[in-house]
């Protein structure tokens, strides 16, 4: 079997990783997708919709869509359950993976590691807000289970797992089960870990840029007090320097984040979410475009409403409340 695929792909990654675990040979032809090689008129006549992974068959046939190459891999392997219930189950998160994990989780990964995000707009906040409601799902099922069908893994957990694992790239935390069961899957015998990595090729000019702004800023995005602990302010700021950014607590719609600031963050703007900034310690200038500059000591606020491009700068190290509504996630994209 031949198994082109393009290196940067999660959805090769999954056939790869099957074909690992399954010890089984194939032949990998690497298609330099951002070389235009998946829209070739030779590669079009393998597969129509110009896309990687594609399977070549030993009888010269071509199969098409990672999920159904996995499927088609895992007949008749322990990967495949044994009863029509549970291949229905399996069926079901093959298609959930393509609805709310690929093109969410695996979309917004491409654009923010490859300069892209900002010509999107919101559409990365977006993307990123519903990968975190997808985590959430797929936690609370995990929950009472090691893998997706039960105590042990099937040709669900191989697609799942494609673009999961790859989330915390784009700072969208594993929840906790989750993470347990990333854990069991990489512990299975032949497993591979994927270099699920984009080519050079991939980037916009400004990517280089626009990755090292994403690795400077520490943001995390889990709720890390919830509901009924006391928030511990102090203890973040003693522990932490600038620049970081914590969800402290969700408010009905709203989230509360702490922010420890300083330098320069870039100019953005959230076109649906207005944002209340409230400086706790230190000193934060607002710039807001073709308004100048808001300049805020202790116990001074701001809220900048939807749609207004500004920055955040701080000479000395600045603690700041954030408080923004739930969809906005904090790249500043
Ligand atoms: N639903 C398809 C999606 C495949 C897909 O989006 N492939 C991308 C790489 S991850 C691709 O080939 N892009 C190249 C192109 O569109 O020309 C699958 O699961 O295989």
């Amino acid at each position: 079997m031949r198994l082109y695929t393009y290196v940067g792909s999660g959805n090769g990654y999954k056939v790869e990783l099957l074909f690992a675990l399954l010890g089984r040979q194939y032949e990998r032809v690497e298609v330099s997708i951002f070389d235009g090689e998946s829209r070739t008129p030779e590669f079009l006549k393998k597969n129509p919709a110009g896309r990687v992974p594609l399977l070549e068959l030993d009888d010269g046939t071509y199969l098409p869509e990672s999920n159904a190459i996995l499927w088609h891999l895992a007949r008749g392997t322990r990967f495949m359950p044994s009863s029509t219930a549970a291949q229905d189950r399996a069926l079901a998160w093959l298609t959930f993976e393509q609805s709310e994990i690929e093109p969410v989780i695996g979309s917004a990964r491409f654009w923010i590691q490859t300069g892209r995000s900002r010509a999107r707009g919101d559409e990365t906040q977006r993307r990123l807000a519903w990968g975190k409601q997808s985590l959430a799902a797929l936690d609370g099922v995990l929950a009472d289970r090691a893998f997706l069908l039960g105590a042990d893994p099937s040709v669900a957990d191989i697609a799942m797992y494609g673009y999961t694992h790859l989330a915390p790239e784009i700072d969208l935390a594993l929840p906790p089960n989750v993470a347990a069961w990333c854990a069991r899957i990489q512990a299975l015998p032949g497993f591979v870990p994927g270099k699920v990595v984009y080519d050079p090729k991939a980037m916009l000019p400004d990517a280089n840029q626009r990755v090292a702004e994403h690795a400077r800023y520490n943001t995390q995005m889990d709720n890390k007090y919830g509901y009924s602990t006391t928030i511990d302010i102090p203890h973040e700021v003693a522990e932490h320097e600038p620049w970081f950014n914590q969800t402290l607590t969700q408010v009905n719609d709203s989230l509360v984040r702490l922010g420890i600031l300083g330098g320069e963050y870039h100019w953005h703007k959230h076109d649906n979410e207005d944002e209340c900034f409230i400086v706790l310690d230190g000193e934060l200038m607002l710039d807001i475009e073709g308004k100048g500059t808001v300049t805020l000591g202790p116990k001074l606020g701001y809220t900048v409403p939807k749609g207004v491009v500004h920055r955040t700068r701080a000479n000395v190290k600045t603690t700041v409340l954030m408080i923004e509504a739930a969809t906005v996630t904090p790249t500043g994209d």
